[in-house]
């Protein structure tokens, strides 16, 4: 079995936000996941780099077309590795071998007699790249965005996608997990009850764009040359073999509800219409608030991530955000909450238990680590993190994975309070006992950071690493008693040092 991860392409016209980063860290955490369970995994980021906007940002910048996508892009790969995130390509849709792909996917849908010419007359908004009717507006406004949509009339090509109304209830129908969390899967299925109209595939007098292959004068609509990059970079991200065959369809789509009809609506049905498989399954996350409000560029409330990792680290970000706010639901951020789990749940519960592990196997057995008998009960509360934590990420639960996991850090630090390591130490006569109790917390710990290391990465191989324990961490090894003897253990520095507050740090 393959597991195939996506986020969407993100638009090179505007710069990388925490929004953005947020996608990237959880397809990131899931696809870290799956490698730790052994399994043939594939992580795919990228950037969407055609659409009417990008003439006119260019211009604004002074850039020509072709130098201000790949600036912009670059931008994009740079937030990407910096979030530590271990896609296994990026693609770009100024790609020629991605256009080539889109050709031939329009090429597949017109022989099968789904696509036709007509003209489009109504209104456009450039910032969604969407077309909208009406009555879809809000006080004569986009409701995405604010701004007076534009009138088009053209000719266009459309695509039949009234057609799919019936074979798309039949998908929702026979995959009740197709979309998730349910009430997203509701919510795109009430769209399709209510009628679906053919949607233009192309558009007239543009020209930085995808050629629609029959009629060169015409670009292919940016949000189907979009949503083809999730099929077509398995054709050439590596350059000895298709991935097609080996990983279509199992394919999940992480987005957010933004963009929830164009991929749980128009990407299936085109899929279908090509005579493709449609995805395995599609994850709509919710929006990262600032004072309940979406960030946007437009709003100006955007907080950049790089400003935050260069404060607190790239792995406290990815933990805040995936404690703060169930994945799935909106959830409000600041810079002040950040700061807070900084100190009280990393450097607290985390950090402090890795330093007082460390720093009594130091003291009072010279550095050594003996392999001791661990209690039925953190056998227990380990095993079911492994079963737990492992069954709640195949749900994209990203959030009540990690408080799984917290409820293990919780109880370890409950072990050491009742456990006293320090009285033990002072009679001679308990020295077994003491030795049973720094293994079990040893072990603990080793668990803990070998469930972590999907969202904490180079937290998990500090904490291994300052246990004398190998620091690779298949899943396998959640698991109690795995922790091997080691000599050398020295009090560990902080995990999380202090930083300054946050006013200094925003
Ligand atoms: O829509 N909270 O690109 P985009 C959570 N190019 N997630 C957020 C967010 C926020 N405040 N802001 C952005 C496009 N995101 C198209 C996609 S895919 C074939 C084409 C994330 O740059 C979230 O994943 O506007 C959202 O769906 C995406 O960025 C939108 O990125």
């Amino acid at each position: 079995m393959s597991f195939y991860v996506t986020t969407p392409i993100y638009y090179v016209n505007a710069s990388p936000h925490i929004g953005h980063a947020y996608t990237t860290i959880a397809a990131d955490i899931l696809a870290r996941h799956r490698r730790q369970r052994g399994e043939n995994t594939f992580f795919l980021t990228g950037t969407d780099e055609h659409g009417s906007n990008i003439p006119r940002v260019a211009a604004e910048a002074g850039l020509g077309l072709q130098e201000f996508v790949d600036r912009n892009a670059a931008a994009f790969e740079d937030m990407t590795s910096r979030v530590n995130a271990s896609n296994d390509f990026f693609v770009r849709t100024t790609d020629p071998r991605h256009g080539e792909r889109v050709q031939e996917f329009l090429e597949r849908i017109r022989e099968r007699g789904e696509i036709y010419e007509g003209v489009y007359a109504g209104l456009y908004c450039t910032r969604c790249e969407a077309f909208y009717g009406e009555d879809e507006l809000v006080d004569g406004l986009c409701p995405q965005h604010g701004i007076p949509p534009e009138h088009v009339e053209e000719k266009n090509y459309f695509f039949r996608l009234s057609a799919y109304r019936d074979p798309l209830l039949r998908l929702y129908e026979e995959r009740p997990d197709f979309v998730l969390p349910r009430f997203r899967s509701n919510e795109a299925r009430s769209f399709i009850e209510r009628g679906l109209e053919d949607i233009s595939v192309s558009r007239a007098g543009q020209h930085w764009g995808v050629p629609v292959p029959w009629d060169p004068g015409q670009i292919v609509y940016v949000w189907i040359d979009a949503l083809v990059n999730y099929w077509s970079a398995l054709a050439f991200a590596r350059p000895d073999e298709d991935l097609r065959p080996r990983l279509w369809p199992d394919v999940r789509h992480l987005l957010a509800k933004d963009i929830l009809k164009f991929h749980c609506v128009i990407w299936p049905a085109l899929l279908l219409a090509a005579g493709l498989d449609v995805p395995k399954q599609l994850f709509v996350h919710g929006y990262l608030l600032m004072d309940e409000r979406k960030m946007s560029k437009s709003l100006g409330n955007v907080i950049d991530p790089l400003d935050l990792i260069d404060v607190y680290g790239v792995d406290a970000l990815r933990f805040y955000l995936f404690r703060v706010a169930t994945f799935g639901q909106d959830g409000n951020i600041s810079v002040d909450g950040l700061h807070e789990r900084y100190e009280r749940e990393l450097g607290n519960d985390l950090g402090n238990l890795l330093s007082r592990t460390t720093a009594m196997v130091a003291r009072y057995r010279d550095g050594r680590l003996r392999a001791a008998p661990v209690s039925k009960e953190l056998q227990a509360a380990v095993g079911a993190v492994q079963t737990e934590a492992a069954s709640r990420l195949d749900e994209f639960d990203l959030t009540g994975a990690l408080e799984l996991v917290w409820d293990l850090v919780r109880t370890l630090n409950r072990h050491v309070e009742q456990s006293a390591p320090w009285e033990l130490a002072r009679d001679g006569s308990r020295a077994g006992e003491l030795d049973g109790v720094l293994y079990e917390l040893a072990d603990g710990l080793r668990a803990v950071a070998v469930a972590l290391a999907a969202y904490v990465p180079d937290t998990s191989v500090r904490i291994l690493e300052a246990l004398g324990q190998p620091d690779s961490a298949p899943w396998e090894d959640v698991s109690a008693g795995r922790a091997v003897e080691a000599d050398g253990i020295e009090a560990a520095p902080p995990l999380f040092p202090r930083v300054d507050a946050p006013t200094a740090a925003a």
